[in-house]
């Protein structure tokens, strides 16, 4: 039997080619190997303010991009999270059996409420919902970027946690981090991860940024004083252009190297600026395609929740039986 995906992502901002190199295209990319499910998870976007229609939007805009990066509905089970009451449930169950000190650690939390005047309960308690989506599918891999790895290690600690107690209840899922390109950072700070919430307009190179868009954020992307083109983590301008150069063209490192031997940033920012619009051109054809009919994806959502609530309420079931539920 193939293993069981489940990976997500939030329909905020604008989906970005950190969100593609970390994780959409490795989901496309391995649909044969696993029995993949992939859920647009709405829920998790309401942690921060949303404008009603924006977020409707962007529910639709996301599904059609992951379809456009190559997830197939024929392989994979995609749906938006809302459409399956289970993952609330079973959010508020988990709930229950994390410690506050658990939650307390998790880094991205920590960072999202710095500054913050206010921020809602709901972000906080962010990762037992990602807790409740991975466990609803007893999952075994979980494809995500670097930046959610503790999350999934959280789930994995909260399901070991309820499974001392209950005995085996939950299968326990890993984290599954691409080796190259699990952290993308953004081009204006190469300190940050390139990231949907983060503001300025040239922070992100997003998936339906237009070529001349792609060429002045690029050409605008923060380097350094120095000269050669090398792979040099002190210098994470640089390294991160190099990285997102070497994965969008598939080429070695040492090919690399060789290859802007004795040329400056300005030819690497010009060839780099190539490769991305190339890359993404046949990804905005197909989501242009996708999209033409509003009516297209709506069904497809509509058989992906249809595929995911059986699966989904037997778990639930078993989960509620065994504490003692109904
Ligand atoms: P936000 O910053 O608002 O939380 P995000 O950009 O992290 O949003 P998500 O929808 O939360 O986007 O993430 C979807 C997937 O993309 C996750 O698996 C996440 O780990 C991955 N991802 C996000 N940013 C990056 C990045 N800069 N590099 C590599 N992978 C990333
Ligand atoms: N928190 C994730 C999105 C997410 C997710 C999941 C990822 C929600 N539920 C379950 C993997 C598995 C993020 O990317 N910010």
């Amino acid at each position: 039997m193939k293993k069981r995906v489940f990976s997500g992502i939030q329909p905020t901002g604008d989906t970005h080619i950190g969100n593609y190199l970390g994780a959409t295209k490795h989901w496309a990319a391995r649909q044969d190997e696993y029995d993949n499910i992939f859920c647009i998870v709405d829920l998790h976007a309401i942690t921060t303010p949303q404008e009603p229609e924006v977020l409707k939007a962007k529910i639709r805009e996301v599904t059609g991009l992951l379809l456009a990066v190559g997830i197939d509905t024929e392989r994979s089970i995609v749906f938006i999270q809302s459409h399956v009451p289970a993952h609330s449930e079973l959010a508020w169950i988990l709930n229950c059996f994390t410690p506050m000190g658990w939650m307390q650690r998790m880094t991205q939390y920590k960072e999202k409420s710095k500054n913050q005047e206010s921020v809602s309960t709901g972000l906080f308690d962010y990762p037992a919902l990602m807790a409740a989506d991975i466990l609803l599918y007893d999952t075994d891999v979980v494809p995500v970027g670097e930046d959610q790895k503790q999350h999934v290690e959280l789930t994995r600690d909260i399901a070991q946690r309820f499974n001392a107690i209950y005995g085996d209840t939950f299968v326990l899922p890993s984290p599954v981090i691409p080796d190259i390109g699990a952290r993308i950072m953004g081009l204006d700070d190469p300190e940050k991860k390139m990231s949907k919430s983060e503001p300025g307009s040239n922070h992100a190179i997003n998936l339906l940024d237009p070529p001349d868009v792609i060429t002045n954020k690029i050409k605008r992307a923060a380097t350094d004083s120095l000269r050669d083109i090398v792979y040099d983590e002190n210098r994470p301008g640089v390294y991160n252009l190099l990285v997102i150069y070497e994965l969008f063209t598939g080429k070695s490192r040492q090919e690399i190297v060789d290859h802007f031997a004795g040329k400056g940033y300005a030819d690497l920012k010009k060839e780099l600026a190539e490769v991305v619009i190339e890359g993404l051109s046949p990804i905005q054809k197909k989501y242009a395609d996708l999209t033409a009919d509003p009516g297209y994806l709506d069904s497809l959502m509509a058989k992906g929740a249809e595929q995911a609530i059986p699966l989904a309420e037997k778990v639930l079931t078993r989960v509620k039986d065994t504490i003692g539920l109904g």
